[in-house]
């Protein structure tokens, strides 16, 4: 019996799992759905890099001679949603059988099982870890520290490696790549691409059916297939690599990219695989063309972080999402959305956010996760956020940067203890707080910056939680050594700004 085979939008990858099972006889299945486009509001730039990617993909599998049954959005026949789809085509084409690769997020893993079809799921192998692999690494240990995982993944790819041991001598950098935000930088940022008729025509889709949710489709400029791709990777590798490791904190209002990649929303959808991204930066360092320290850092973001979320997420299973350890019940104030607020950091990173469906590391963790941490906003509606704003959100790799690192929601599964920063960090590392309308030097009064007040008050009501975690119990010591009338005032001004934040005030 022939069989569909189901390619979803980001498994685009000539080799991932179900096409490699493809035989004569079988048929390709893709499609826009409601249901993937709607299941949170996405940014239009993610779903239009989707679709585009999607159809460019399919036209290369036909020129390849395979059979691709591909179903557009605004088709009439479309039936919504994956299984679905699957069941419409199965009729068509006169089967039951289904050969899928496992999807990215439990949501439609759990789908494909209730799916009335006898629907395989392949080992998604596009990873350097396996399920198994992960969950045999992570049995019997009492901590699941990234370093100890990050050291097998170089040991199993033998990335930077000399024999048994670490090239340059050390497994690890980072203490070399801390230095704040420059004056200028000599980078303009990620390759830009044209749009082409294809993607012209599913631009102007996006505009009409989504064209409403949050962000700005104007000026669109992703790659859309793989040769694109590879040149958006030759331009990161030549240009910014080298500078990656000693900016890769930093943050800067007039350039949100620095040196970063902008690689995650290639690597996430398949038209880079991470093995080849890992080899190429490798190579620059072979050639000496880029330093060790940014070599390092980059790599072990891909083979250690990017493989260790993804192990933790499965791992934990569908449940994870839905941890909220500290009881954070707050909502999720309106400048998330872009409302006006004159916390510049956030301002500056929300815009940017809505701009280019994009920011980086350290803005997701230290500006818009802290914020949200240390303002207790429910870690659900936290991540139902980030998923929905950027354009390489899937939760798989979503899932425990939020609910583990950012939001301390799984109890220290992920973050040994939690990034709970005033704005000291924030003023150290970017340029923001120069033009701010809050003083981040100001602790308490007149202009104080909110972080500080919340930074306080975080601790202070987790006091149960965290006062014996040897890595923060200091900062105990010292809220008691202050004076009793500064700790009131400390409180009291927190609660006033959260008050006035909960009334949609202007904070
Ligand atoms: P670079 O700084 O150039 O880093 C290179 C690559 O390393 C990235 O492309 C990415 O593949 C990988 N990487 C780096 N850090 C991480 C990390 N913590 N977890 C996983 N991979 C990492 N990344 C996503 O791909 N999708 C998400 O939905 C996502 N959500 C996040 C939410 C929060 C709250 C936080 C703190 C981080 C999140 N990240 C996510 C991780 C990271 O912020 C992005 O991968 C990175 O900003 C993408 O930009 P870049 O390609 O320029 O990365
Ligand atoms: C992100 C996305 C969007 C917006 N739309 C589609 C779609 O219409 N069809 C499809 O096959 N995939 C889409 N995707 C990617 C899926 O949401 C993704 O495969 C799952 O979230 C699992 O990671």
């Amino acid at each position: 019996m022939s069989r569909l085979i189901l390619v979803l939008g980001d498994q685009l990858t000539r080799d991932v799992a179900a096409l490699r099972d493809y035989r004569d006889g079988d048929t390709v299945v893709m499609a826009e759905v409601e249901t993937e486009a709607t299941y949170v509001p996405h940014h239009p730039r993610k779903i239009a890099f989707c679709f585009a990617a999607m159809r460019k993909f399919a036209a290369g599998l036909r020129e390849g001679g395979l059979r691709v049954a591909y179903t557009t959005l605004d088709d009439p026949e479309n039936a919504g949603s994956i299984p679905a789809e699957l069941l419409r085509r199965a009729e068509e084409h006169g089967t039951t059988k289904v050969i899928a690769t496992e999807p990215g997020e439990w949501r439609l893993i759990e789908a494909l099982n209730d799916c009335p079809l006898t629907v395989r799921q392949l080992e998604d192998d596009r990873f350097i870890a396996n399920h198994t692999e992960f969950a045999r690494w992570a049995e019997g240990r009492k901590e699941l520290r990234l370093e100890w995982f990050y050291r097998d993944m170089r040991r199993k790819t033998g990335l930077l490696m000399e024999g048994d041991q670490p090239a340059g001598g050390k497994w690890n950098y980072d203490h070399d790549n801390r230095k704040p935000a420059p004056e200028a930088i000599d980078f303009s940022g990620p390759m830009h691409f044209t749009p082409d008729e294809i993607t012209e025509d599913v631009l102007t889709l996006v505009r009409r059916r989504f064209g409403n949710s949050f962000g700005t489709l104007d000026g669109f400029w992703f790659a859309t297939d793989r040769g694109e791709a590879h040149r958006a990777l030759a331009r990161f590798i030549t240009h910014a690599l080298p500078r990656f490791g000693d900016y890769q904190d930093a943050m800067m209002a007039q350039s949100c990219f620095l040196y970063h990649s902008v690689l995650s929303v290639y690597m996430n959808a398949g038209l880079l695989t991470p093995l080849e991204v890992c080899r190429a930066a490798e190579q620059a360092w072979k050639d000496g063309d880029a330093p060790i320290n940014a070599v390092e850092g980059f790599i072990r973001q891909i083979i250690g972080w990017r493989e260790y979320v993804r192990g933790i997420y499965f791992l934990q299973g569908p449940d994870y999402a839905q941890r909220n350890d500290l009881d954070a019940q707050r909502s999720l104030p309106g400048f998330f959305w872009g409302d006006p607020t004159d916390m510049r950091c956030i301002s500056e990173t929300v815009a940017q956010t809505r701009d280019e469906a994009y920011a980086h590391h350290i803005q997701r963790l230290m500006v818009t996760g802290n914020f949200a941490l240390i303002a207790g906003l429910n870690p659900q509606e936290v991540q139902h956020w980030y998923m929905s704003v950027y354009a390489d959100a899937y939760e798989w790799v979503m899932c425990a940067n939020v609910i583990g690192m950012t939001q301390f929601a799984d109890g220290g599964i992920v973050a040994s203890k939690p990034y709970a920063s005033s704005a000291n960090y924030i003023d150290k590392m970017s340029d923001y707080c120069g033009d701010c309308a809050y003083s981040a030097k100001t602790k308490t009064g007149q202009g104080a910056c909110p972080f500080n007040l919340l930074y306080w008050h975080f601790l202070v009501r987790n006091r149960d939680r965290f006062a014996d975690n040897p890595r923060i119990s200091r900062v105990y010591s010292t809220w008691d050594r202050m004076a009793p009338d500064k700790r009131e005032t400390i409180l009291s001004e927190a609660d006033t700004f959260l008050n006035r934040m909960a009334q949609g005030a202007r904070v």
